[in-house]
């Protein structure tokens, strides 16, 4: 694979972009050697600025589970772009978009559209200290809800007191109303619990993490977080950004048998384009602003372009459900052409998989919380993640994220990508 206008256009991005990128994760730097700068993408393939095609196993970090530029959201967003783009007024489809997705998700009444995951997390926030009238809340290492100040944060050295700011920027102030947990671990919490009896307002975990690898929740702990949150008064926030709307049309809540009490989302809600959203009963969503006195707002919360892609995409879900048993075929299939291959070649792993969510862990330990993800041998995974594309396999470059599939691959490119594993194992040992 040659890189030379991607390396051209880089080194200019550079000049007036930090780091030559809008978010950190695209610039390579935890697999080290130049970002790809894609040109065009359809279905289930990257078309770079060097000419070369690319399998995509991040399917723009989750929104595209139908694949790239897929029809019907195409049609949809160029047709209401021809009708304005943007009224800062109040538009049906809006109510279209909340009224599906309500419709859809369980144990919701009321949605609010923002422009990201971010802004949906930070709301919910929000929204669960302004209902309950408390300040703090828990958090798990390694989940990730946005960049907002409240999500940034290390395990405090007193962990069980508060927790520390692990950005410059981040207030110690803030920091201290933010407790951190261990993923699959209720005895960290009930540490939390005991010594801050009445002050947590929200508990706000990934159901199914994505952003250590994936990571499963074990039954009894994300049942046991439900029944501590109902016998403390404490609100249950399900962070459904990366897996509402994929692991099912009712995302973690459904397949997981769980019932949050806010659920926030983002990627496949918006088809592509920047929606965020939060959604809960009404009781507390009836507590934000203009209706309560939570205030939130947004410029462009509820944009039409992006609230018609999103409706397309969620129509076709809707109308399609057999779609999600088709991505954990696949990625099932996936899972286990890695599998025999790195078995064959004696190279240490652990696969977690969740439905469409899947990623490869060069340790020979299970990956349960962030503290296992982190022992996977990190020198391997820069070897896996270039070797594979170079033989045109674009996966997540960062060991701490799960790859999203999206419908539009077939069983030829996944044979493929097994067989670009095979090529590239030895280099592995
Ligand atoms: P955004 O603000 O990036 O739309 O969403 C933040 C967010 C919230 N919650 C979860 C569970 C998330 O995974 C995310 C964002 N995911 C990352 C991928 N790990 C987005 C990629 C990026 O940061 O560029």
């Amino acid at each position: 694979m040659k890189y030379q206008r991607s390396s051209a256009l880089f080194k200019e991005a550079q000049r007036y972009i930090p780091g030559g990128v809008n978010s950190p994760v695209r610039a390579f730097k935890a697999v080290g050697g130049t970002p790809v700068f894609v040109k065009e993408a359809k279905g289930a393939y990257l078309y770079d600025e060097d000419g070369n095609t690319l399998i995509d196993y991040i399917s723009s970090w989750g929104p595209l589970i139908l694949g790239h530029a897929y029809e019907p959201v195409i049609e949809a967003v160029i047709e209401k772009a021809r009708k304005g783009t943007s009224f800062g007024m109040p538009t049906e489809v809006e109510t279209d978009l909340a009224k599906l997705a309500i419709s859809m998700v369980p144990n919701i009444d009321k949605i609010r559209f923002v422009n990201s995951g971010t802004e949906a997390c930070m709301s919910a926030i929000r929204l669960a200290r302004g209902y309950t009238g408390k300040d703090k809340i828990i958090k798990f290492a390694g989940c990730y809800h946005g960049h907002a100040d409240a999500f940034l944060i290390a395990a405090g050295s007193g962990a069980v007191t508060f927790g520390s700011p692990n950005s410059p920027g981040v207030t110690a102030g803030t920091a201290k109303d933010t407790l951190l947990a261990r993923y699959n671990d209720l005895e960290s919490v009930d540490t939390l619990l005991k010594a801050n009896k009445g002050d947590i307002a929200a508990v706000i975990i990934e159901p199914v993490a994505g952003n250590m690898g994936c990571i499963i929740p074990e039954d009894s702990f994300i049942h046991g977080l439900r029944e501590r949150c109902t016998q403390e008064g404490i609100l249950l926030i399900f962070d459904e950004v990366m897996t509402g709307f994929r692991l099912g049309a009712g995302g973690a809540q459904e397949v997981l048998g769980i019932q949050a009490d806010l659920v926030t989302f983002g990627k496949v809600i918006g088809g592509g384009l920047p929606v965020g959203a939060f959604a809960a009963r009404a009781a507390i969503m009836d507590h934000l602003a203009p209706e309560g006195p939570v205030y939130q707002a947004g410029t462009l919360s509820g944009n039409p372009l992006a609230m018609s892609a999103g409706l397309a995409m969620l129509t076709a879900l809707h109308n399609q459900p057999a779609i999600f048993q088709s991505l954990a075929d696949k990625t099932q299939y996936l899972h286990e052409g890695l599998q025999n291959v790195l078995t064959e070649h004696g190279v240490p792993y652990q696969i977690n998989r969740f439905g469409s969510m899947i990623s490869v862990h060069f340790t020979q330990d299970p990956v349960i919380d962030f503290e296992s993800a982190a022992k996977g041998n990190n020198e391997t995974f820069k070897k896996y993640f270039h070797g594979m594309l170079n033989k045109g396999i674009y996966l997540p470059p960062s060991a701490f994220e799960s790859y999203f599939l999206n419908d539009a691959l077939s069983y030829a490119d996944i044979d493929k990508t097994i067989e670009a594993l095979r090529s590239i194992a030895p280099e592995l040992k």
